[in-house]
């Protein structure tokens, strides 16, 4: 026996916050971790001798954290997402610290511009969109909420692509945000894990009960584990952002090498690191490949390996599982999970099947994102057997179980029954990755009371008869520290000012800026800051583009992933309605109005790539239109990411969010900018419905078809054409743009876009253009009485505080997870 005591291990002191010690330890960092003297120093070598000292702030509360949690006992919720569209960090975590104004103070003591610096740092795009943005806000909300709580997903490589316009074309370039290192991570080599592919299952029967099976897999690689830390507001709390790194099991094949073979010495290993490569850059449109499957699996598989770890660690057996654990599948993506954590709990720790259901069912929950039938995954029979082989027996076993209740409980008719199963029988055969998720949770959520509505009545119409108490809604939402707080300091200040610091705990505490709506003082200094806010921007603009704003004009922004069904294309068609109206009526006191969109399309979506084309197009006809007299512009800003959000977002009057009623499932980006100020133009979709009621009707610009009447009009034999004829604007603006007008060098470019539009106009856009352009000219109406406007604008910022995702985690917190 080893008699030896432990030694008391003496914790380190706390560190300080004073400008002279921070700057004292940035030079310590420079010269001792990164190696250079602080006279030859790039701006890189500070940003990252910064990020460490920061770093060592977070440290302290975040194994504070650790240790609590394993002290009380408490319940931890894990969320597990393909997509964490995090942005930079620096800024986020010194304003959750409370150290802004010393790290900057320590910097300038030292020579170096905070602002410079923190502008080196990279963007991580994990992500592609919404559902990112989403997992990150989330993240930063659970911290500070006090949940204890671990992000799981995948360290990829390279992110999102780069965008650029080459002759308005998009083209694509890799995006590398580890170039230069990451100083927010830590590899953690002691937590990693064999991940299996295909092979075979040997079945050894158990005269004592269910017989065991072995899964022996053919292929197999390390997910190694790499910790960021993410700090709460006021740093309550420090959660952790653990991704996963795929790695070779052998490095290097010695043996093919030393035989000459060093191409294929390397071969398992470049396959094994090819699987966190990249990320998919479709955003709600599945990428049914291969490799996106191995993705799925591959984190879902580390990440329960972990939790399941962790939680034997502390608890005796997997009885307590569904108390102490709560996991959230942020989409179908990890939904492989539900399978796997069977196979964990059956096949390695040898618990019966239905012991096993019920526990994996306590623990899971399932949030949904999208009704769009494209996007719900679903992956073919051969591939998923070949791959997972084990997991496709499960699945048939829990499809027998589901289709035995359905059979048993209700009176199901066949076409029923068929729409509940986990296997599409029609044509190819596929596994429904949505129905098993949805059999696995034992709750599945919508993100906004719209979309949760149509869900119960049209992709889980059957499964929410067969379980009619799992469907609930839990609506979006957006951390107000990166939405108001960091990216808008100017508007932060004035509402500071006016109405006291209660909002920063609470942003629901913006209320009381209600009574300054018409306030006249008031609404001079709300306008400063807006204009201010557009002069960063219209700077940003001048030199990216060399394209010169007016600040005075009023900018009307649509930024977002560009998809048919968001209605980029609604938009540019009604700026080359309006140009067409400038220029027939210049006796008219038109608005000066700029139009700025920014977005990426995903590689393969050719209509998307065209839109962005056409964009661009009509902005070089317009712009360079004496004609016009400035009084409209349209500019397209390249490569649009969560910094290019962060300016564009506070500077904004108008605010876009005109997608096809019943199409955007929530939109979280109509939440930062009516947060911000800006009034909503939008139809009836998503959360728009929910923040017409929350900043009132005369607050917001509703226009357009609403949801189910979009699903009558698909129904009963639209007739875009005829709604085309009688609109002579809208004819002749498409017209314009099919024959040629703004594409001299290509007349046909647009014809089959424009074609859709008279053959079917399934997005809508010819059955809303009147209405959009009518609520446009509405607009203009309101712009020349700016007192108007600028109460309505202070109404929907001090209104939107319910927008807040502390907001939505305390009620997963509570409704679902039942933690915190
Ligand atoms: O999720 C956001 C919502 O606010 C948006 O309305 C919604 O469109 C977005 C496959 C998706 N839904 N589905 C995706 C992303 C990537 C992918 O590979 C689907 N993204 C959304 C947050 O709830």
């Amino acid at each position: 026996m080893n008699t030896v005591s432990k030694p008391t291990i003496p914790s380190p002191a706390p560190r300080s916050s004073k400008p002279e010690i921070l700057a004292e330890e940035i030079i310590e960092r420079l010269t001792y971790r990164i190696g250079k003297d602080a006279k030859v120093a790039k701006p890189h070598d500070w940003l990252t001798a910064t990020i460490l000292v920061i770093r060592d702030r977070i440290i302290d509360k975040w194994m504070e954290s650790t240790r609590k949690v394993y002290a009380t006992g408490d319940k931890r919720v894990y969320y597990l997402s393909l997509e964490f569209l995090i942005g930079r960090l620096m800024r986020d975590a010194v304003s959750n610290l409370g150290l802004m104004e010393q790290v900057r103070d320590a910097l300038a003591s030292l020579g170096v511009d905070v602002s410079v610096i923190a502008g080196l740092e990279p963007d991580a795009a994990l992500g592609n969109g919404g559902l990112g943005r989403l997992a990150a806000c989330f993240m930063e909300s659970m911290a500070t909420v006090d949940v204890p709580a671990y992000g799981y997903g995948i360290r990829y490589v390279h992110g999102l692509f780069r965008q650029q316009l080459a002759d308005g074309w998009q083209v694509e370039l890799p995006e590398s945000w580890l170039a230069h290192g990451n100083p927010w991570e830590f590899e953690r080599r002691e937590s990693a894990y064999e991940i299996g592919f295909g092979g075979t299952v040997d079945v050894v029967n158990n005269p004592e009960g269910e017989p065991r099976y072995v899964w022996k897999p053919a292929e197999r690689v390390i997910a190694a584990a790499f910790d960021t830390p993410v700090v709460g507001w006021r740093g309550r709390r420090v959660n952790t952002l653990r991704l996963w790194s795929a790695q070779p099991i052998d490095p290097i094949l010695l043996d093919a090498f030393n035989a000459g073979d060093h191409i294929g010495a390397l071969r398992e290993s470049n396959k094994a690191e090819s699987l966190t490569r990249v990320l998919y850059p479709a955003d709600a449109t599945p990428a049914g490949q291969e490799l996106r499957l191995r993705q799925e699996f591959f984190f879902s598989s580390a990440s329960l390996q972990d939790i399941l770890r962790r939680h034997l660690q502390q608890y005796d057996d997997f009885t307590s599982l569904p108390d102490k654990v709560a996991i959230q599948l942020n989409d179908t993506h990890p939904a492989v999970s539900i399978a796997e954590l069977m196979r964990l709990l059956c096949d390695v720790h040898g618990l019966d099947f239905d012991q096993a259901w019920d526990i994996t069912r306590g623990t899971i929950g399932y949030t949904n994102h999208t009704l769009l039938p494209e996007a719900l995954e679903s992956w073919p029979i051969p591939l998923f057997e070949r791959l997972l082989p084990r997991h496709m027996q499960i699945i048939y076993a829990i499809n027998a179980k589901v289709l035995l209740e359905a059979r048993k409980t209700k009176t199901f008719s066949e076409t029923e029954i068929r729409s509940i199963s986990l296997i599409e029988e029609s044509g190819e055969r596929r596994v429904r990755m949505g129905n098993l998720a949805f059999v696995g949770a034992h709750s599945i959520n919508g993100v906004s009371a719209l979309h949760t509505d149509l869900m119960k009545v049209t992709v889980f119409a059957d499964l929410h008869k067969l379980y009619p108490d799992r469907i609930n809604n839990k609506t979006n939402g957006i951390t107000p520290r990166r939405w108001l707080q960091q990216c808008n300091p100017g508007l932060t200040s004035l509402i500071r000012e006016t109405i006291g610091d209660d909002f920063l705990d609470d942003a629901e505490k913006l209320k009381p800026l209600d009574k300054f709506a018409n306030d006249a003082g008031f609404q001079e200094k709300f306008a400063a800051v807006k204009r201010a806010n557009k002069v960063a921007l219209s700077n940003l603009v001048a030199s990216r583009m060399g394209i010169k704003l007016d600040p005075s004009a009023m900018f009307d922004i649509q930024i977002k992933r560009i998809h048919e069904y968001k209605r980029q294309l609604l938009n540019v068609i009604e700026a080359v309605a309006l140009y067409d109206q400038i220029r027939s009526h210049p006796e008219l006191d038109w608005v000066p109005r700029v139009k700025l969109f920014a977005g990426k399309a995903a590689p393969s979506y050719h209509n998307a790539k065209l839109i962005i084309k056409l964009i661009n197009d009509v902005a070089r006809t317009i712009n360079n239109d004496p004609a016009v007299r400035g009084l409209l512009k349209v500019v397209f800003v390249p490569n649009y990411n969560v910094s290019l959000a962060e300016v564009m977002v506070p500077a904004a009057d108008l605010s876009e969010q005109i997608s096809t009623a019943g199409m955007e499932a929530s939109g979280t980006g109509n939440m930062k900018f009516a947060l911000n100020g800006a009034l909503t133009i939008g139809t009836l979709d998503g959360a728009n419905v929910e923040m017409r009621d929350h900043v009132g009707e005369d607050n917001i610009i509703i226009f357009g078809l609403r949801a189910d009447e979009v699903a009558a009009a698909r129904g009963d034999g639209h007739n875009p054409r005829a709604i085309i004829e009688a609109s002579r604007e809208l004819s002749q603006a498409l017209s314009a743009i099919s024959s040629g007008v703004f594409s001299h060098d290509d007349r046909n470019r647009y014809a089959a876009l424009i074609e859709g539009i008279y053959a079917h106009d399934w997005f809508m856009v010819a059955a809303d253009f009147d209405a959009y352009a009518q609520a446009q000219r509405d607009v203009d109406q309101l712009w020349t009485d700016p007192s108007a406007w600028n109460a309505k604008a202070v109404c929907n910022t001090a209104r939107m505080g319910w927008f807040s995702s502390d907001r939505t985690i305390r009620q997963y917190a509570k409704e679902i997870w039942r933690a915190g």
